[in-house]
């Protein structure tokens, strides 16, 4: 099967031509102007963009979290993410405590071999128990299966945090591996003091979530991690910056030339703790982890993904429905189930407010939702560029097209949408994995199954092109 793009605006991390892309068994063979070859489809991108499929590296697929499962299993929220343009996940494969990383992957691997996702999907691995469960040797050895990133929870006390001595063995493993460590950064001890004497005094509204985990509990745990990282020797990843406390550390450790990256998630670019003040119980959509913070973060993180302290922007997909899920156990913040949605509307909201407005070249809206993430967790070369011998994932991206996001209209089983009723201007036309059309037209046309597991490269090392490895 070959697939011709034609006159499109090719967009990568790099560079920004005209010319047609030409697509041959799921892998790009031919980029120029005017190629003179015949396909077995031809999409005319005259006047759109042709950029590399986004690559989402933080989402939780049907996952276990606060007495309740997320409503997106591997269906669904591969389907929605396609229709954002994005074409590659990498979810949090998490373990139970007290159990084996082996019992945790085989878990996710059923997943997804039910669900049949029709974008690729890898894991990294939630690391919760190091004494009961899991071991630091069976842990060593999942970079050679290709789960090459350790996350970590600094906060949940009592559920999935862990103390210093696991985040540091875990550190010191990555080091020795080739692994990535991810970290859920907050004071998990000090905000459940705080919580505990909110609740105390009578204080359950949603708006106490942000009341009682203060930017300073994620500046410190950011702080620690980055530290402690660089006394282990790994890389670091520090998952979801939501204020000013936590850029700052970042900003150091990269100054000194450190291996400390950061990303925030398009909802705290755009969501302020308001959000949670709302009459009834309805802030309690808003009650996901960090909390939504003073709008006055949005610019310090706009500003750190413009000069590179940050340098992704993923989604922290995490569904529950309201209110089915978000009360279930009763309407007190303390326990509702932490997460919001958003794995659609990412490119949606960046290309509207940060390309739209000037805040963002194109080239640096495709870096951050495609390249760095694809470069950081293994996935480049293969994802994240169009290049030849890339995987042939592509979004043919229409920056004239109009939208207005809202849940009647997304394609997550969620029930609400954080950007509901937000017009936008550009959105994609085509989406295409490893050279199959998936969405054309706001149709779903992929096979079930267009999607694979796909075994991530270690840290310092590329993912070999496809065409490489089947020579
Ligand atoms: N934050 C959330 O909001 N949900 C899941 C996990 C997390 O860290
Ligand atoms: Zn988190
Ligand atoms: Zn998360």
């Amino acid at each position: 099967m070959s697939v011709l793009i034609k006159g499109g605006r090719i967009v990568t991390a790099a560079d920004d031509y005209v010319g047609d892309v030409f697509v041959e068994n799921g892998t790009v063979s031919l980029l120029g102007e005017s190629l003179d070859v015949t396909a077995d489809k031809v999409i005319d991108a005259t006047g759109k963009y042709v950029l590399p499929g986004a690559v989402d590296p933080h989402t939780h697929l049907e996952m276990f979290f606060g007495g309740t499962t997320t409503c997106d299993d591997f269906t669904s929220g591969t389907v929605s993410a396609a229709f954002g343009g994005t074409t590659t996940l990498v979810d949090f494969c998490m373990q139970a405590p007290g159990t084996s990383f082996g019992q945790a992957l085989e878990n996710y691997f059923e997943k997804i071999d039910r669900a049949k996702p029709v974008i690729d999907v890898g894991f990294h691995i939630g690391v919760t128990d190091l004494r009961e469960g899991g071991s630091l040797e069976e842990l060593a050895t999942l970079p050679d299966q290709g789960v090459t990133s350790y996350k970590v929870f600094m906060a949940y006390k009592g559920a999935v945090m862990v103390d210093d001595e696991t985040l540091f063995k875990t550190m010191r493993t990555a080091a020795e591996t080739g692994a990535l460590v991810m970290v859920h950064a907050e004071n998990g001890d000090a905000i459940d003091i705080i919580v505990k004497e909110a609740v105390a005094a009578g204080h359950t509204e949603p708006i106490w979530h942000a009341r009682t985990r203060p930017p300073e509990t994620e500046g410190e745990a950011t702080n620690r991690a980055v530290q402690l990282a660089h006394v282990a020797g790994c890389p670091l990843y520090v998952v979801h910056v939501s204020c000013r406390e936590s850029i700052e550390p970042i900003a150091l450790a990269r100054e000194k030339g450190w291996d400390t990256y950061g990303e925030t998630c398009t909802q705290y670019l755009f969501i302020d703790e308001s959000a949670l003040d709302q009459p009834g119980f309805e802030g309690a959509k808003y009650i996901y982890t960090p909390p939504p913070r003073a709008k006055e973060n949005q610019e310090h993180l706009w500003h750190a993904l413009r000069n590179d302290v940050l340098s992704v922007v993923s989604t922290d997909h995490c569904p529950f429905k309201w209110p089915e899920q978000k009360g279930h156990a009763g309407e007190a913040f303390q326990v509702v189930p932490n997460g919001g949605p958003g794995i659609e509307n990412r490119l949606h909201m960046l290309y509207q407010f940060g390309v739209r407005t000037g805040r963002l070249s194109l080239n640096r809206f495709v870096e951050l939702v495609s390249t760095n993430p694809a470069r950081y967790f293994g996935l480049y070369p293969r994802k994240g560029t169009i290049a030849p011998g890339s995987d042939a994932d592509i979004v043919v991206w229409d920056p004239d097209k109009k939208l207005t996001l809202s849940a009647s209209t997304h394609h997550s089983n969620v029930n609400y949408n954080l950007f509901e009723g937000t017009d936008v201007t550009g959105a994609p036309e085509v989406v295409l994995v490893r050279g199959q059309v998936i969405v054309e037209n706001d149709e779903l046309v992929a096979q079930p199954g267009a999607g694979q597991f796909v075994k991530r490269a270690k840290w310092g090392e590329e993912l070999t092109p496809a065409e490489k490895v089947m020579a």
